[in-house]
């Protein structure tokens, strides 16, 4: 097979020849016959290709420019919102289940069906060649990937998330030894959204380290280096022994202390990953994927492997988030989707500012009551409305985002949605134990995945979505990792969603600084705590004081007891759930022990005090 000279000039064939890569001339060539475009446009490093793609994006009209400079905004269909988890399947041979819990098919028949639905469904359009590097440029760590797609959206989304990787490709010396992302959004409708939603599939092909994504433009479903790349680094990282994590890594800062402590933090999605990363007076490395390795010297190294953010829009305001506001307001290069226009500026739901009556959003022309063909109020914004940015814009980057060799992490955070349950921050007894808080995690689901919202799903470190490999190798990972650190970061948990009796949180949302410089003490040496059968638990005294200082707050004994008693039932049903949740799976003893053992903490408690709620008091 070969190039069809109609297709691609010599300029860009000689930017594919280049890179010396058989591998990645036989993908593009067999792609292109597939999926037939009208033109292949390669995209190097070089300023005037990246520009390009920017520019393009608003010629075609998958971006329309806003009034500041550089903003833009693009939408999604109104169906294609979130993560279509339906019809996002794990290719597998010969049918087998990797897990009860992962989505997967016959990958023969998987491929038979990706065959026909691509055949021709780039007639008309422009294919993008992108080459990006997965991670910081020159690092250990890094993966180069290879982006095929018809969205100039996707491509310029992807200048703003990832770094330029066309000369990692050039050091490569002709190894297959990367990840391959082909995308086409398919038809596009009268706003240029992707029309044919019915056909939306995204096919994960492990055998290949291959993503297929077709008929949608949700940047989870259709930006191969985010969501369907961390799929295949889960598989990877699985053989390799190091951990691909949906993780934010962040330095905190002690104020009047010389120090940073580097943690990560896994949260399912919008569960407050992204403001905790954000935090003021601390620094983001990276929002939402990370990759830890066992380093040299013992201690766990961290990178992000992206280099910007595609954030949650909604309840961003100037009071809460007054770095990300800041910079969504003012000039710079960014996208916003699936907001409300408003003679050219967008508005989001609880941005802290009037939202106009009329406008055009995710559903076209909009007024305030229209609704949608279902009967329901179409709202001004989406609520997974996002801005994607690059995180050299925000003031508060740390500066080793790029360093190559990561940041060495001294602790880890897994946080849910729960109102019921856990406290608001406790450390793990050790690191096994703390494994298993992360296998534990439960949350409410959000609108960040399409389907109900509100409904307590297991989500083991916050990462289920992504998992492609069996679920209790994916625990043994994590504890085969602790046997081989010698400087073992801690593990905390956070809970921000606890509420009342009458459905009211029971904590603002800066509070989680307290916790957060709390966990970081804690490494230092500088808290006592209360060792509880759930874990390590603050004293009061301690937080009443880093209330006061972080954020001048008189935080009462009455609000600690409502927030940290131990909820001896609620803790034991979760239990329960847990069992039920990895029953089938092959856990690791360790688990099982952990998990034993929790349960005998909880139920000699219960005999002990005789009553369900008990403050952390009881346990001095
Ligand atoms: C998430 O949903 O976890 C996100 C956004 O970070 S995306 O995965 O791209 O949908
Ligand atoms: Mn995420």
């Amino acid at each position: 097979m070969g190039f069809d000279a109609r297709i691609i000039d010599d300029v860009n064939l000689a930017k594919l020849k280049a890179l010396g890569n058989a591998h990645v001339l036989s993908i593009v060539t067999e792609y292109a016959h597939l999926m037939q475009p009208d033109k292949i446009t390669v995209i190097t490093d070089e300023q005037n290709d990246i520009a390009y793609v920017q520019r393009k994006a608003i010629e075609t009209g998958e971006e329309r420019p806003l009034r500041l400079e550089g903003h833009s905004i693009h939408f999604d269909g109104y169906s294609d919102q979130g993560r279509d988890k339906v019809h996002t399947r794990v290719l597998v041979q010969n049918g087998n289940k990797i897990s009860p819990h992962i989505n997967t098919l016959n990958r023969d028949l998987g491929l038979a069906e990706l065959g026909e639905l691509m055949q021709g469904i780039m007639t008309g359009k422009e294919m993008l060649v992108r080459f990006f590097c997965l991670g910081p440029l020159n690092s250990r760590f890094s993966i180069p990937a290879l982006q095929i797609t018809d969205s100039f959206y996707v491509a310029h989304s992807e200048d703003l998330l990832y770094r330029p990787g066309y000369s990692q490709f050039c050091h490569l010396q002709g190894e297959a030894d990367f990840f391959c992302f082909i995308h086409s959004a398919g038809q596009l409708d009268a706003n240029d959204c992707s029309r044919n939603i019915h056909q939306r599939r995204v096919y994960i092909d492990l055998a290949d380290n291959r993503v297929f994504s077709i008929n949608n433009q949700y940047a989870g479903n259709s930006l191969g280096l985010k969501k369907l790349a961390l799929r295949l680094a889960i598989y990877k990282a699985n053989r390799e022994h190091w951990l691909a994590e949906h993780m934010f890594i962040m330095g905190i800062r002690p104020t009047g202390k010389e120090r940073v402590s580097y943690f990560t933090g896994a949260y399912p999605s919008a569960c407050g990953k992204t403001s905790t990363a954000m935090l003021p007076g601390q620094t983001i490395v990276g929002d939402d994927i990370a990759y830890l390795k066992v380093w040299d010297d013992g201690s766990c190294h961290a990178v992000n492997i992206e280099h910007g953010i595609f954030g949650i829009i909604t309840g961003v305001n100037s009071k809460d988030d007054p770095l990300i506001y800041k910079c969504l307001t003012t000039p710079r290069e960014m996208i916003f989707s699936n907001v409300l226009i408003h003679e050219d500026q967008p508005y989001w739901l609880e941005m802290g500012r009037e939202i106009p009556e009329t406008g055009f959003n995710h559903h076209g022309s909009w007024k305030n009551g229209d609704l949608d063909p279902d009967g329901k109020p179409i709202p001004a914004a989406h609520k997974n409305a996002r801005y994607t940015i690059r995180i050299h814009e925000l003031e508060n980057v740390d500066e080793q985002t790029e360093n190559p060799d990561g940041v060495r992490i001294d602790g880890i955070i897994y946080g849910g949605r729960d109102s019921d349950t856990n406290v608001p921050v406790a450390e793990s007894l050790s690191w096994n134990h703390g494994v298993f808080i992360g296998a534990a995690l439960e949350s409410e689901t959000t609108a960040a995945t399409l389907g109900q919202e509100g409904q307590r799903v297991h989500s083991p470190m916050a990462n289920l979505d992504f998992v492609a490999i069996p679920l209790g190798k994916y625990i043994r990972n994590h504890i085969e990792f602790g046997t081989r650190l010698s400087r073992l970061p801690r593990i905390f948990s956070t809970n921000y969603f606890l509420k009342d009796d009458d459905d009211r949180y029971l904590n603002g949302k800066l509070d989680k600084k307290v916790w957060l410089l709390w966990a970081e003490g804690r490494i230092h040496g500088e808290y006592d705590a209360i060792e509880t059968p759930i874990g390590f638990l603050p004293q009061y005294a301690d937080l009443q004081r880093l209330f006061r200082e972080l954020l001048a707050k008189n935080y009462s004994e009455e609000d600690y007891l409502k927030q940290f008693s131990i909820r001896v039932e609620k803790l034991l049903s979760k239990l329960d759930r847990i069992v039920a949740a990895f029953r089938g799976e092959d856990m690791p003893v360790e688990f099982s022990r952990e998990l034993r053992n929790q349960r005998r903490r909880l139920q000699k408690c219960r005999l002990k005090f005789k009553q369900d709620i008990i403050p952390p008091s009881a346990f001095h």
